[in-house]
């Protein structure tokens, strides 16, 4: 089986953190490269924790530092869902990791340019660090194969009343990349918000490995859904696009940034009933399959140690 080469960009975050590890371990997909930005918490604390994890599993997958704030505007947080530290819960040894020299937007494109097949970015922060890399170098487009990304809603918002975090942080940058003519699949709140583990899974995880119970540590902390009711996986959701998109309805749709909005910005507008007479730019997923991504989440904890 040809694995699928992939960057993952992340602002780990907790359910980032189960992400990393589903995309670590699914032996469907070749990480090559970790890029941070300030999200959930600041650059520096997404890039401890990306280090932090990648020395749990004893990964030497590279890790680039990103963008400490957004393209225009202030940086804002999510610490309220995911503690102080961004994965609050679990104590993870010391360790020498560090960074590479370089930022992230750079090792993305010494990447995509090292490789000789395109390369899938999966986007689970906001997307600063990708319209960096599109800024800077807009012949990168070749080079990709296709942006995945968690973020943004048809609906309704886990930020501000419209709008959904990761798009919320940094609407231009947002804006920036669904103009872009990049291939993107959307995963937003439409389907993460039903991508729950559920309480039996989660009451079990520290029995299956090592792994399972630092994550089981960290969701004790998180507060998108509850343990007892069930934890939302938003950024899981672009990794099981990528391992298994048969469990995802996707719609092809106009979709834009709104940036201007006094109360709206950050909102992914998605023209599902193409009212605007706009070429489609974005696949959007609109539903899952939720047992079937329940099953294959498990499937893969259990593959890690
Ligand atoms: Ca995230």
């Amino acid at each position: 089986m040809s694995r699928i080469p992939v960057i993952l960009d992340t602002d780990p975050g907790i359910d980032d953190a189960a992400a990393i590890a589903a995309a670590l371990f699914a032996p469907q997909l070749d990480v090559r490269l970790l890029t941070t930005v300030a999200g959930n918490v600041g650059i520096e604390k997404t890039t401890r924790n990306a280090l932090q994890l990648l020395h749990f599993w004893n990964r030497d997958i590279p890790v680039a530092r990103g963008a400490a704030s957004p393209l225009v505007r202030a940086p804002g947080d999510a610490a309220s869902v995911h503690g102080e530290s961004g994965m609050e819960g679990y104590a993870f040894v010391e360790h020498q990791r560090q960074p590479l020299a370089l930022p992230a937007f750079e090792a993305i494109y010494q990447q995509l340019q090292a490789s000789d097949e395109p390369l899938t970015l999966v986007a689970i922060g906001p997307l600063t660090n990708i319209a960096l890399l599109l800024i800077q170098y807009p012949d990168c487009v070749a080079k990709i194969k296709r942006l995945v990304i968690m973020g943004g809603s048809a609906g309704r918002g886990n930020y501000t009343p419209n709008a959904e975090f990761n798009i919320a942080i940094d609407p231009e940058a947002a804006a920036k990349v669904f103009a872009s003519g990049l291939e993107i699949v959307m995963c937003g709140l439409d389907v993460t918000n039903h991508a729950l583990l559920d309480p039996l899974y989660l009451a079990q995880l520290p029995e299956i490995n090592r792994t399972g119970k630092m994550l089981h540590a960290l969701f004790s902390h998180y507060r998108s859904g509850s343990m007892s009711r069930g934890l939302k996986m938003h950024d899981l959701c672009a990794i099981a696009w990528l391992v298994k998109p048969e469990l995802f309805t996707l719609q092809p749709c106009f979709v834009a940034v709104e940036t201007h909005g006094e109360y709206t910005a950050g909102t992914t507008v998605v023209d599902i009933e193409n009212r605007l007479k706009r070429p489609a730019n974005v696949q959007v997923a609109l539903q899952l399959d939720v047992a079937g991504f329940q099953a294959w989440v498990a499937q893969v904890i259990a593959l890690a140690p």
